[in-house]
């Protein structure tokens, strides 16, 4: 019976980047036994109840008498029920620790604080004492095997921070700030969505996570602590149309802050929730709306061709 029950999740393609099945973090794993040993107590439960339903209809078809009645009450209607319910709960509860763990900032290897923003995520890196490192966006890297203490704030409305395969889910509040840990135990590339209904692009809200080596993780972060400025005159076309007003690359004039940091832009797997290309990168600067109904980046429907160009150009080789 589990067996089948189990199969017929695993065959409905329960597993994939966004999924508990196959966690690939440490309270994800947690979370995924819970969910298979509740599941399977609750198919005993159905299993037994069924079973006994079709004796009762279809093989023993005459009146039991009084005290059986009575007995069968007492046992399957109330110490049964109560064993079962009371083993399942006792491992729920027994479980809490580890699905959603007590946070203490000496623990943590590494902090971040994820922002949610009508529809995007900010993320920045912290360094030890606390303070901002950098800023990205959209892309959470992490390195795999180290405690992460994930520090979750909302911007306009409430979002929803839930990368099912590395952990649990937790609302993002403006004026609050939520804390949660993840735990990497797999490389990979990981999905996760906003699980909080936050505006018309709210399904296109999709974060990705890629867990990576310590070494490649450290490699990566020296990168953007220690980016060398670029010149001004690779950027021009950015620069002389406003992006900078709005958008930051580190290393140059650009410092806005209302929306995504753009350094290294060329290395993100995804823009706007769309595959980062060429082709996508010119319309999503024409009409980022057309992306993303609702989004906060005004069209630019003036700038003509060539310039729209050098703009990739710049954004496409930028490092
Ligand atoms: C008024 C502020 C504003 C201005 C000006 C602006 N942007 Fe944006 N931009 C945003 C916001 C907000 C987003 C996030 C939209 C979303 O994903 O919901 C964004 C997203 C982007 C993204 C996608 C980032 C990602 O990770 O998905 C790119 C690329 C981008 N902008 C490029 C530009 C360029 C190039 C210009 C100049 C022509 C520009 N922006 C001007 C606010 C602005
Ligand atoms: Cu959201």
């Amino acid at each position: 019976m589990a067996a089948a029950l189990l199969s017929t999740f695993l065959l409905s393609a329960c597993t994939g980047p966004q999924s508990v099945f196959g966690a690939a973090g440490r309270e994800a794993s947690a979370i995924e036994d819970l969910i298979v040993v509740t599941a399977v107590g609750a198919a005993c439960a159905w299993f037994i109840v069924t079973s006994l339903l079709i004796y009762a209809g279809r093989v023993r078809r005459h009146r039991f008498a009084e005290e059986t009645a009575q007995r069968f009450i007492t046992w399957g209607g109330v110490v049964i029920p109560t064993v079962l319910l009371f083993a399942l709960l006792s491992y729920a509860l027994w479980s809490m620790p580890a699905t959603r763990p007590w946070f203490d900032r000496q623990q943590a290897d590494l902090e971040i604080e994820v922002t949610g923003e009508q529809y995007w995520w900010r993320i920045r890196y912290l360094n030890t004492s606390g303070d901002v490192a950098f800023e990205t966006a959209n892309e959470l890297k992490l390195p795999v095997d180290r405690r992460i203490r994930v520090s979750l704030k909302a911007n306009d409305v409430i979002h929803s921070f839930w990368i099912p395969a590395l952990g649990g889910k937790m609302d993002m509040i403006p004026g609050r700030t939520n804390t949660l840990w993840l735990e990497p135990t797999r490389i990979g590339s990981y999905r996760g969505p906003c699980a909080e209904f936050c505006g018309t692009s709210h399904a296109l809200m999709t974060l990705t996570a890629i867990v990576m080596t310590m070494e490649d993780f450290e490699t990566w972060r020296q990168g953007r602590i220690n980016k060398s400025p670029t010149s001004a005159d690779a950027g021009a076309a950015f620069q002389r149309n406003g992006c900078p007003a709005c958008h930051a690359i580190d290393g140059t004039d650009a410092k806005g802050l209302v929306g995504p940091n753009l350094t290294a832009f060329k290395d993100r797997l995804r823009l706007g929730a769309a595959a980062n290309t060429r082709d996508n990168l010119f319309r999503f600067i024409r009409d980022a709306g057309e992306f993303k109904p609702g989004a906060q980046m005004p069209a630019f429907p003036m700038i003509p061709e060539g310039e729209l160009n050098a703009i990739v150009d710049y954004l496409a080789g930028e490092t």
